[in-house]
């Protein structure tokens, strides 16, 4: 490790930020020098700061790496979360195109509206009574870093991947979602296929950790914001001219479609 090359964590959120924003693969931060997760999170504060500083606003957070199979894509296996801005927002049947994307991927998730806000250790029955409502949702995650590859100081610095995400039709919270089919379709076709309780056996579980997560970096999910869960099944690449759908069972679907 070359630590006394370290660029400071301004520095280093203005990489992670340029990259995203001019779609510029970087190199891996923990191959040339030690970075810790607590720096890390303050990148990605610093790195989301120049976003909101843009005229971007603050819409929710995201849970990463809550399902096995999601941990064993990406060879990292801890718990991690980033921040959801105005500008990462896809509507749902909109037309996208990946010349806005490194190498995106979209995987299938649960999302909450949050309707009060929710900090620190909570129970499940807590957390729930904050949340408004449910839906389908879709993230598009795209590491800036060369080939997706990446150990956890990396990824949380570069916002847990975060790049787009997308949000079906808002359902009943009480609507039971702990054990609900749910797919990843590309031109109709089903390319992966899980169930709900991949993430951390029920999604609410989710919920639950990022309150106390975020409780401990002095962070609050505020009412009208949006909790992303975390995907249910290994995330598939995107390409030019396909179209994608998130199906969840009870809940219903969410997509897009690619352009170029
Ligand atoms: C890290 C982000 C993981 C999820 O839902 O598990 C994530 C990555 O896979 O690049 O968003
Ligand atoms: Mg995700």
């Amino acid at each position: 490790m070359i630590s006394d090359k370290r660029p400071t964590l301004a520095e280093m959120a203005e990489v992670v930020d340029t990259a995203a924003k001019d779609v510029k693969p970087i190199a891996q931060f923990t191959t040339m020098f030690d970075l810790d997760s607590v720096d890390a999170y303050a990148v990605q504060q610093l790195s989301i700061g120049r976003r909101l500083a843009r005229g971007e606003t603050m819409v929710g957070v995201k849970m990463g790496l809550t399902s096995r199979a999601k941990m064993i894509q990406v060879g990292v296996d801890e718990i991690i979360w980033g921040r959801l801005t105005s500008g990462m927002r896809v509507t749902d049947g909109d037309t996208i195109s990946v010349a806005d994307y490194v190498h995106p991927r979209l995987e299938p998730e649960i999302a909450f509206l949050m309707g009060a806000p929710l900090s620190g250790k909570v129970t499940a029955v807590e957390a729930m009574a904050a949340v408004d409502a449910v839906a389908p949702a879709g993230e598009i995650i795209d590491s800036r870093y060369e080939n997706f590859k990446f150990a956890a100081s990396d990824v949380i610095a570069d916002n847990a991947s975060s790049s787009g995400f997308v949000v079906g039709g808002w359902a009943d919270p009480a609507t039971p979602i702990d054990n609900l089919g749910m797919t990843v379709e590309r031109n109709g076709r089903p390319e992966q296929a899980g169930s709900s309780a991949a993430i951390l056996g029920d999604p609410v579980r989710s919920l639950v950790e990022a309150s106390r997560l975020l409780g401990e970096a002095g962070v609050r999910l505020e009412p009208g914001w949006i909790l992303m869960a975390g995907g249910a099944t290994a995330a598939i690449p995107l390409a030019p001219g396909e179209s994608y759908r998130v199906v969840v069972e009870n809940l219903g679907r969410v997509g897009f479609s690619i352009t170029d």
